[in-house]
């Protein structure tokens, strides 16, 4: 592949539910983000990667579709997706959409139609198993594999008496990648959207497309281990295909959810040679969660850890591939409740993490309200979550196994996806501005909005100069003015350094140090470089300024908590 246009640009993901309310109804709709195309723009946005918007029951929030051609009525209309797709055209943006193939909603017309027998014609489009049987003689799954939101990963079928295999939700039956007429399927539906004109594509779990067609129970000693569905026999000879039939006749870019692949296996999906995706997204230091996380969920990564990840995934793709970097997105709790401060250097961390983000190699993905420092919701009751995979992990554990109520509800309180997914912040108003009170409709939101809306808001963010929002647009525009932060490489120059990320981007004669303080304290870092000039800093004027001339004397770098900065280095 010789495009690489997407290596330079800035990705938004919308979550489509959570983003803007049109009519009233307290979800998100695609007129709503018709609405805010000039705001995504005027912050310097050059994709957009809109979560799932088809039909589907929402078991998952649209990760269960129904229909892969159709819109979800609360969303809206194909003709409102047309105006979105030409809105975002026009405006000299990309769009991007999920693609969710590893598995599709049980109300799909495939999936209603292969449970009724076995020769059904749509039977071989999912994955279908007789029963074992145990010592007692009774039907139990033809293996130990356990689903992401709790329970078995096979569901019995009483019609057929069989087994389906669904790696998420009941609800979630996987499709068969076998079997080539739904490969078909999924590439004809592939060409419907490109030929509308969207740009490309994030793809869903990619990686688990393929499975061993023997069903091996978990290897030993990773029971429970979900990674081990990633990379199955046969996924790049599919992604090939895909690439072939598909991708590959159109100008688009992909990006893959790296779920379950190593970075020394990165570059069998996104390797400049492969002919597969652009880019990958990984999960090293995205939050573990396992049903057993939502008692004694993994502690927080240390800085060392984070920076370890990122080294060790850019040593790995190297010269080779790409990947997609992120902090946010609308599986994780917010970055800023992670690693940042939520209290007094609320703007000052939110900050330094957009100068981390925004100087890697990689391409950046900012989610919905990062740019404006959304942080975790705080959850009183486990009726205010949503997301299934909460609600699934109480059954088992508190409803079923007496686990301690209190304990997870103060798991789900840091682990859950639910923090990401609460109303977007536009307003110092009712419901956060996020919908419109018409009558009889408006008042109540599909999920409980965070009550912190008073301070962070668009509107507000939008009207001081000095704003996380204001230094993400400045940040954004400072990547694109320095090529050298797309393309330059990458060193980390004090991985063991428990306050500081700092590195180094270089591209030919051109040479820039990235020093970002991710604690609370004031910091000395030793600079051992000669610095030209301070490029860009999240603190303003001389005498917060840690980065002035004055305090860089001796070699040293007198940093301010949280503080950031980008340098220009001299190169002899
Ligand atoms: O909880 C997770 C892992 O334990 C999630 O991060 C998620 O299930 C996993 O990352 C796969 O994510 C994708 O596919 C899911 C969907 O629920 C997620 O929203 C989606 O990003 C099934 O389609
Ligand atoms: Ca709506």
């Amino acid at each position: 592949m010789t495009k690489t246009h997407y290596k330079a640009s800035i990705v938004y993901q919308i979550y489509p539910r959570s983003f803007k309310d049109s009519n009233g109804d307290g979800i998100g709709d695609l007129q709503g983000i018709i609405s805010e195309l000039d705001y995504l723009a005027d912050l310097g946005v050059d994709v957009i990667w809109l979560s799932p918007f088809y039909k589907s029951p929402n078991a998952d929030n649209g990760y269960d579709i129904a229909d892969y051609q159709a819109i979800m009525p609360e969303f809206g209309t194909m003709a409102d997706f047309d105006d979105l797709l030409r809105g975002i055209h026009q405006r000299g943006m990309k769009l991007i959409i999920d693609l969710v193939v590893n598995h599709s909603s049980d109300e799909h017309f495939w999936f209603q139609e292969s449970r009724k027998s076995l020769d059904n014609p749509y039977r071989d489009y999912y994955i279908w198993q007789p029963p074992h049987q145990n010592d007692k003689g009774e039907n139990v799954p033809p293996n130990n594999w356990l689903s992401f939101f709790s329970g078995d990963a096979w569901q019995w079928d009483a019609t057929t008496e069989q087994y389906y295999l669904h790696l998420f939700a009941v609800k979630q039956p996987d499709l068969n990648w076998e079997n080539p007429k739904l490969r078909q399927e999924i590439y004809n539906m592939m060409h419907f959207w490109l030929k509308k004109g969207v740009n490309g594509f994030r793809m869903d779990v990619i990686p688990f497309l393929s499975k061993d067609q023997n069903f091996p129970d978990y290897p030993k000693g990773r029971f429970g281990d979900l990674t081990v569905y990633a990379n199955g026999p046969r996924i790049h000879e599919f992604l090939k295909e895909m690439h072939e039939t598909v991708l590959k006749h159109y100008d688009c870019m992909t990006i893959g959810e790296g779920f379950g692949v190593s970075a020394e296996q990165a570059n069998l999906y996104v390797g400049s040679d492969r002919a597969e995706l652009d880019m990958i997204y990984h999960f090293d230091h995205a939050v573990p969660r396992y049903e057993h996380s939502f008692i004694a969920p993994d502690p927080e990564f240390t800085l060392p850890q984070i920076k370890a990840i990122f080294a060790h995934w850019d040593t790995q793709l190297g010269e080779k591939g790409w990947q997609n970097v992120y902090f946010g997105n609308h599986d994780n709790p917010r970055i800023l409740s992670r690693l940042g401060n939520t209290g007094i250097y609320h703007k000052q961390s939110a900050t330094s993490i957009a100068t981390a983000l925004l100087t890697q190699r990689g391409t950046p993905g900012i989610y919905q309200g990062d740019e404006i420092g959304m942080t975790n919701c705080h959850f009183e009751d486990i009726s205010e979550f949503n997301d299934l995979q909460v609600l699934n992990a109480f059954q088992a554990l508190v409803v079923e196994k007496n686990a301690d109520k209190g304990q997870f509800l103060k798991a789900s309180n840091r682990i859950a996806r639910d923090h990401a997914r609460t109303p977007m912040q536009w307003k110092n108003e009712k419901n956060a501005g996020f919908t419109v009170d018409s009558v009889g409709k408006g008042g109540t939101t599909w999920l409980k909005v965070n009550p912190n809306f008073n301070k962070i808001n668009v509107a507000d963010a939008r009207k001081d100069p000095d704003s996380i929002w204001h230094f993400y647009k400045k940040m954004i525009q400072f990547r694109k003015d320095h090529p050298v932060l797309v393309h330059g490489s990458f060193e980390d120059i004090a991985p063991a350094d428990a306050n500081i990320y700092a590195f180094t981007r270089t591209l030919s004669d051109e040479k820039v140090l990235v020093v970002c303080n991710f604690s609370a304290e004031k910091q000395v870092f030793s600079l051992g470089f000669e610095v030209k000039n301070v490029l860009i800093s999240n603190y303003l004027g001389e005498n917060t300024d840690g980065t002035s001339r004055s305090n860089r004397e001796g070699g040293v770098l007198n940093l301010q908590p949280y503080q950031a900065c980008v340098f220009q280095l001299f190169v002899h």
